[in-house]
């Protein structure tokens, strides 16, 4: 046991009436099927407080064993984004080369990316999000962290929903392999980088691919 029990507590909010949840459900289900991943940023300024507004909401995910492995690292300094670029685009280019292998370049093919990453300075925000594989105590003992990969991914899923939910666009980049980034954002070894993701405005001339997404009908399946 890593600590004391947690004291129950009552939990007891006000339960919402049928029709409403349906309203409301109705009403989420249409602004989230607006969420488009943007690729292409305004450089226009975005309050800091949005974007930890968003995090916060992260932080309230789920997590194994409630431990909330993760660490949202926001890059400001110019300097430092622009050496993320290069760092990615130096890994991009080798994988858009062949790296990836046929299959993988080849469903990437519709999305048209390649190994230009633009983004990664032209957002006026970048969220570099890590996971903890472990914990790290001051006196550099550590013990061990369940279900990361799960509790991040959940964590993630819950910042891109609060960043679309403020009218903010943000893009999921995974440049791999990411081990750079531990290095110029002197992370410690405890943690492993997850997602790189610009936060901002579309740019004006904007474009998104014309994808379809899956009906509802292809996704459940009701046993
Ligand atoms: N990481 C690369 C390649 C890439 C992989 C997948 I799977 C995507 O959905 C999109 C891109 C890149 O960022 O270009």
């Amino acid at each position: 046991m890593h600590g004391q029990p947690y004291r129950p507590v009552p939990y007891r909010p006000s339960r919402m009436p049928a029709d409403e949840s349906l309203a409301r459900a109705r009403e989420l289900r249409q602004r989230m099927d607006e969420r488009r991943t943007v690729r292409m940023f305004s450089t226009d300024p975005v309050p800091e407080q949005v974007v930890l507004d968003a995090i916060a909401v992260a932080n309230t995910a789920p997590s194994g064993a409630h431990q909330q492995p993760w660490t949202f690292v926001l890059v400001q300094d110019p300097e430092v984004r622009r050496r993320i670029r290069e760092a990615a685009e130096e890994e991009e280019r080798r994988s858009y080369a062949g790296r990836l292998g046929e299959e993988w370049l080849s469903a990437l093919a519709p999305l048209g990316t390649d190994e230009n990453k633009p983004h990664i300075t032209d957002a006026p925000h970048l969220i570099v999000v890590f996971q903890q594989r472990f914990a790290l105590r001051p006196d550099g003992s550590s013990y061990k962290h369940y279900y990361v990969d799960e509790s991040v991914g959940i964590a993630v899923g819950m910042l891109i929903t609060a960043l679309h939910l403020s009218g903010l666009a943000a893009l999921v980049h995974t440049p791999s392999p990411m081990r750079f980034l531990s290095e110029v954002l002197g992370r410690p070894r405890n943690e492993k980088a997850f997602a790189v993701i610009p936060v901002g405005y579309p740019a004006p001339d904007a474009v998104v691919p014309d994808l379809v997404r899956k009906t509802l009908d292809q996704v459940v399946v009701r046993v």
